[in-house]
């Protein structure tokens, strides 16, 4: 067998990968013909490549690496676990000391009455967990009718074919058969792209009622739960106008349905608070974890669940569960994770110091004449890209032309910074110091200068 490592030729790496590595999200014929990036280490806010090039990572790989590359402590806790306890289930009453530990600390980081966890093994599954978990809840109150689950168009709940549907991704729903039945989308809070002559205000009260207007439509008794990003994350950083949420707390209360927080991205600091329901004020019944919650060491995922709602589920057998739920060694190092976004002050200082910091700068690309709004909560970001501002004038290309064609150019000035249709988004690691965030800030206008003569070089630079 060939010994595969760093050290082969780049171009070796990308045909062994194109022949026989099958890579998500991606069109794999295009990528055989391009080669992918081989990405070879990391260390703080910085990837290294196959080619000895460092780039600035300003997605913390996929909005996960909150404590940044290169712990050496994540790396001793999960090699002291591994040692003592590889593995064991948490099935058929046994437990073990890192899944009991892991919970209750995080019974004390989330808000008062979220105090029981379900573990996955990624969001996905958290979220598939979620969807058994608030019907179940729902039958075993004697209201089984109460089935459906009301998510947003363009939200991103995961991969699996239950988490899939909960998503309002219509690329993904095009695929496979979903979504499953009994799941309802309502439209999202974009007021740039979609909030016309309305005020953020109106529009904000606007996109809440629609929640309100599909569960009477729908009729209460038939409605299980509302789930949502309390920032949308992979749907572009969409953060809703200030009156949209206190609205859909209303009526989530009011219409005695459940509220999934799905924190997948936005927990662990990242908008400044332990969770973003707490950034936001939210009251959720659930809420998903994953990602921040290992910083991406570990594969682990979960639900943390309310009193409420765990007191019912717990009066029964929930058939449900992972071989990997509680896996010892994800939790071990979840935990050590926890430990150092605590103790070295992470959340605070994206609250109080490097996020106000970061949203000065960010904000500051506003004056860019390619960009039409930046808007940005704790340590994640986006920027709408237009040909023209004061119209919030999208482009006339497909959606996402514009957008690709940045990213090539952030990409090529060693940024890592996404595009999401003609949106551009960052979630950098949350240990990023001033003067990463000053060349995060350069690299990035520095790559719309370029995109922008690149557009108008093309021809593109069209209001649609
Ligand atoms: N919920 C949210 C809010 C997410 O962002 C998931 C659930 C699913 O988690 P897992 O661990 O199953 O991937 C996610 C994941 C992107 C991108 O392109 C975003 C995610 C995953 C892959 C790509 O921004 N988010």
């Amino acid at each position: 067998m060939q010994q595969i490592t760093n050290h082969l030729p780049t171009a070796e790496l990308q045909a062994l990968d194109a022949a026989h590595h099958m890579h998500p999200f991606s069109t794999q014929s295009e990528l055989a013909a391009k080669g992918a990036r081989v990405i070879t280490g990391a260390s703080g806010v910085t990837l290294r490549d196959s080619e000895g090039v460092e780039i600035l990572d300003a997605m913390a790989g996929l909005w996960c690496v909150n404590v940044g590359y290169g712990r050496e402590e994540l790396a001793e806790a999960a090699a002291r676990q591994m040692r003592e306890l590889p593995y064991y289930n948490t099935f058929f009453m046994t437990t073990h000391v890192p899944a009991i530990a892991l919970s209750a600390r995080l019974a004390e980081l989330a808000p008062g009455h979220l105090n029981h966890v379900f573990y996955a093994g990624s969001g996905s599954e958290a979220n598939d967990t979620n969807l058994r978990m608030v019907r179940t809840y729902w039958a075993e109150m004697g209201k089984p009718s109460k089935q459906i689950v009301i998510s947003r168009w363009n939200a991103y709940h995961g991969s699996s074919v239950g988490s899939g549907s909960l998503g309002g991704m219509k690329g993904m729903h095009a695929q496979g058969g979903m979504p499953i039945p009994g799941i309802e989308h309502i439209d999202q809070p974009n007021w740039w792209a979609e909030g016309g002559d309305m005020s953020p205000e109106e529009f904000g009260l606007e996109r809440a009622r629609q929640l309100e207007k599909k569960i009477d439509e729908l009729g209460e008794d038939n409605v299980a739960a509302f789930i949502a990003e309390p920032v949308q994350g992979a749907g572009g950083v969409i953060v809703a106008p200030d009156t949209y949420w206190p609205e859909v707390m209303r009526i989530c209360r009011e219409r005695d349905i459940l509220f999934i927080a799905d924190e997948v991205i936005c927990g662990f600091g990242r908008t400044g608070q332990w969770f973003g329901s707490q950034t936001l004020d939210l009251a959720p019944d659930i809420m998903t974890i994953a990602k921040g919650l290992s910083s991406g060491y570990q594969p682990i995922g979960g639900s943390i669940v309310s009193d409420k709602v765990a007191e019912v589920i717990g009066a029964t057998e929930f058939n449900h569960g992972y071989t990997y739920s509680g896996h010892p060694v994800a939790c071990a190092v979840a935990l050590e994770n926890l430990r150092i976004l605590d103790e070295e002050g992470i959340v605070t200082r994206v609250r109080e110091d490097t996020g106000p910091y970061l949203k000065e700068k960010f904000e500051g690309l506003m004056d860019h004449p390619m960009v039409g709004e930046a808007k940005i909560v704790g340590m994640m970001g986006s920027i709408a890209l237009t040909p023209d501002k004061a119209a919030r004038a999208r482009f006339a290309s497909d959606a996402g032309t514009v957008g690709y064609m940045v990213r090539e150019r952030c990409f090529a000035n060693n940024l890592i910074m996404r595009h999401v249709g003609d949106r551009m988004i960052i979630s950098p690691p949350l240990v990023i110091s001033k003067s990463e965030i000053d060349t995060l800030i350069e690299r990035a206008w520095q790559s719309l200068d370029e995109g922008m003569a690149a557009v108008k070089d093309a021809g593109l630079w069209t209001a649609g």
